[in-house]
C-alpha cells in the first residue's frame, strides 16, 4: 500500500504538479482561442467516466468577478451578519481581513499570526460570528496552535473603540482537538439556525483513517461537534467554555456528547443554507472520491456519513461493513465525483443573493486542484443533479458569502491569491443590489489560466450521485471496483 505523501517537500512537489497541470491545461485551451469564462450547457445527458450520468440541460452560466488581490491563502471568506456590509477573509497565515467598499483595510481586523502554525493544512481555518454579534462583539476563530498542532476553538471580542479592529487580549478557550497528524484538521465553524456553534474536525491525518477515528465516538476527530457558546457546563475547565445541547444524539448514552454527525475524513467547508437551514458537508476523499453531504434542517443529528468503511458511495479498503453501509446503515452523499484530474472537493454554499435570479437555490462546490466548479440542484424526486459551470484553472481553497447573500470563491496562490465574485450572465438581471464589493472588473486575470471546459466530451469529472436526502438508504450501487491504492493526490486542501 502506498503511502501518503504528508512531508512538506511532498507537498510542495505536488502543488507544483498541480499548478503545471493548470498551466498546461490552460495554454492548450488559450490556443484553441477558447478564452470562454463559462460553460454554457447544450441539452445533452452523458455518461461521466464514473458511469453516473450527468446531465446536461439549459442551465445558467457565470463569471468571475475580481474583486481584490495580493491576498495570503485565504481559508474562509463570510461576514458578520451585523449590516455593515463588510467582508472578513481568513488568511491561514493568521489574519482576517476587512474588505469594505472593494477595498482592504490596511489593518488586519485580528492577526494571531503568532499563535498559528504554519505547516502545510495548518493555520487559521475558520471564523464564525456569533449570532448576535451586532451586540455582544463576539467571533470564533478555528486554528491549530503554532506549539503542537492541536486545533483550537477560540472566541474573540471586537475592540471597545473601533469596529474595524478586535481585541487580540479578549481570547478565551471554547475548546481544544489534540492532532495526531498535521493534516485533515476540518475547521469549519458554523452556526445554525439553532443558535449552536457547528465544528468540523478531520480524522485526525494521514492516509486511510490509520487512527481508526472516523467510526469511534469515543473521539471528536473524524466528526461534526455541535456546541452551545453561551453557557459554560465546565465551570473548572478553562480549556472548556461552552455547553453541550441536550439534544445531541449521543447525550444520555454511548459516545461523546458533543458530537453531531460522524463518519467524515476531512471535512472541508461546511455551509448551512441561509434560507432553508439544511447543512452542506463537502468531504476530501482518500484515492478516488470527492464528495457532498446534505443534512436536513429537520435532521436531530447523529449522521453516519460513512468514512473509513466508505469513500463517497463506495467501499473502501474492502471493509467487510460495506455492505450494510451502503445499504442503510451510513448516510451516502448527495454529490460525488473522481479522481483524476480533480482531488480533493472544496465545499461551497447554496446561492441566496438577489442580484442573479437564476442562480438561486444553486449549490456551489468546486474541485481545489482543477478549480473546477459545479453548481448542484434537487431535482423533484430528490436526487441532486451537477453541472460544470465554469473552470476556473486555478487552485480554489475556499467560497464565501457576503451578507447579502451573494457569492465569493477564492484563488489559492500563495502571497497571489484572488478573490472573485461570482457573477451570473445569463438571463434577467436586475441591478446589482448592495453587494459591497463593486469592482467591475475583467475575469481572472494572470495565473493558470481561466479556461474553457472541454466542451462536449464526457468531461473526466463526473458526479451527481442518485440519493434524495440525508436519510439512510440503501443503493444500487454495489462495491466498486477494487479501490486503487494509489493516490494521485495527498493532500486534500490548502497549504502553504
Ligand atoms: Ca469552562
Ligand atoms: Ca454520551
Ligand atoms: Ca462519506
Amino acid at each position: 500500500m502506498k503511502k501518503k505523501v504528508t512531508s512538506a517537500s511532498g507537498f510542495f512537489r505536488l502543488r507544483f504538479l498541480i499548478v503545471l497541470f493548470a498551466s498546461l491545461t490552460g495554454l492548450f485551451l488559450l490556443a484553441l482561442g477558447e478564452l470562454v469564462t463559462a460553460n454554457s450547457f447544450s441539452d445533452l445527458a452523458f455518461q461521466g467516466s464514473n458511469g453516473l450520468t450527468q446531465k446536461r440541460g439549459s442551465s445558467p452560466t457565470i463569471e468571475l468577478e475580481q474583486v481584490v488581490s495580493g491576498l495570503t491563502q485565504p481559508t474562509t471568506v463570510t461576514n458578520a451578519g451585523d449590516g455593515s456590509g463588510r467582508i472578513f477573509i481568513v488568511q491561514e497565515t493568521g489574519e482576517i481581513l476587512i474588505l469594505i467598499n472593494g477595498s482592504v483595510l490596511p489593518t488586519p481586523f485580528l492577526d494571531i499570526s503568532d499563535l498559528v502554525s504554519q505547516d502545510p493544512e495548518r493555520g487559521l481555518l475558520g471564523l464564525a460570528f456569533h449570532p448576535d454579534y451586532a451586540e455582544n462583539g463576539f467571533f470564533y476563530v478555528d486554528y491549530t496552535d503554532h506549539v503542537d498542532g492541536k486545533t483550537v476553538v477560540a472566541r474573540y471580542q471586537v475592540s471597545a473603540g473601533d469596529p474595524n479592529v478586535a481585541d487580540p487580549d479578549s481570547a478565551q478557550i471554547v475548546l481544544t482537538q489534540d492532532q495526531p497528524g498535521g493534516d485533515h484538521n476540518g475547521g469549519q465553524l458554523a452556526f445554525g439556525p439553532d443558535g449552536n456553534l457547528y465544528i468540523s474536525i478531520g480524522d485526525g491525518g494521514c492516509c486511510g483513517d490509520p487512527f481508526q477515528t472516523g467510526q469511534d465516538l469515543e473521539t471528536w476527530l473524524g466528526k461534526i461537534l455541535r456546541v452551545d457558546i453561551n453557557s459554560d457546563d465546565f465551570p473548572g475547565d478553562p480549556n472548556r467554555n461552552y455547553a453541550v445541547p441536550p439534544d445531541n444524539p449521543f447525550v444520555g448514552g454511548p459516545g461523546l456528547d458533543e458530537i453531531w454527525a460522524y463518519g467524515l475524513r476531512n471535512p472541508w467547508r461546511c455551509s448551512f443554507d441561509r434560507t432553508t437551514g439544511d447543512f452542506f458537508i463537502a468531504d476530501v476523499g482518500q484515492d478516488t472520491w470527492e464528495e457532498v453531504n446534505f443534512q436536513p434542517a429537520s435532521s436531530t443529528g447523529g449522521e453516519n456519513y460513512g468514512w473509513s468503511v466508505l469513500e463517497g458511495a463506495h467501499c473502501y479498503n474492502n471493509n467487510p461493513l460495506c455492505d450494510d453501509f451502503l445499504n442503510g446503515d451510513s448516510t451516502l452523499p448527495i454529490l460525488e465525483y473522481q479522481h483524476f484530474p480533480e482531488c480533493s472537493v472544496t465545499g461551497g454554499y447554496r446561492y441566496r443573493g438577489q442580484s442573479y435570479p437564476d442562480l438561486v437555490g444553486i449549490y456551489f462546490y468546486a474541485d481545489f486542484c482543477t478549480g473546477r466548479i459545479w453548481g448542484a440542484t434537487q431535482q423533484v424526486n430528490g436526487a441532486w443533479e451537477s453541472q460544470e459551470l465554469l473552470v476556473a484553472g486555478f487552485l480554489i481553497s475556499t467560497f464565501g458569502e457576503d451578507e447579502t447573500g451573494e457569492l465569493y470563491v477564492v484563488e489559492y496562490n500563495d502571497d497571489q491569491s484572488v478573490l472573485y465574485r461570482i457573477v451570473g450572465t445569463q438571463g434577467p438581471t436586475p441591478t446589482p443590489t448592495s453587494s459591497p464589493t463593486s469592482t467591475p472588473s475583467a475575469i481572472p486575470t494572470a495565473t493558470p489560466t481561466p479556461s474553457s471546459t472541454p466542451t462536449a466530451t464526457p468531461s473526466p469529472t463526473a458526479t451527481a450521485t442518485v440519493t434524495p436526502t440525508s436519510t439512510p438508504r440503501p443503493t444500487p450501487t454495489p462495491r466498486g471496483a477494487p479501490i486503487p491504492r494509489v493516490r494521485p493526490t495527498p493532500h486534500p486542501r490548502p497549504s502553504p
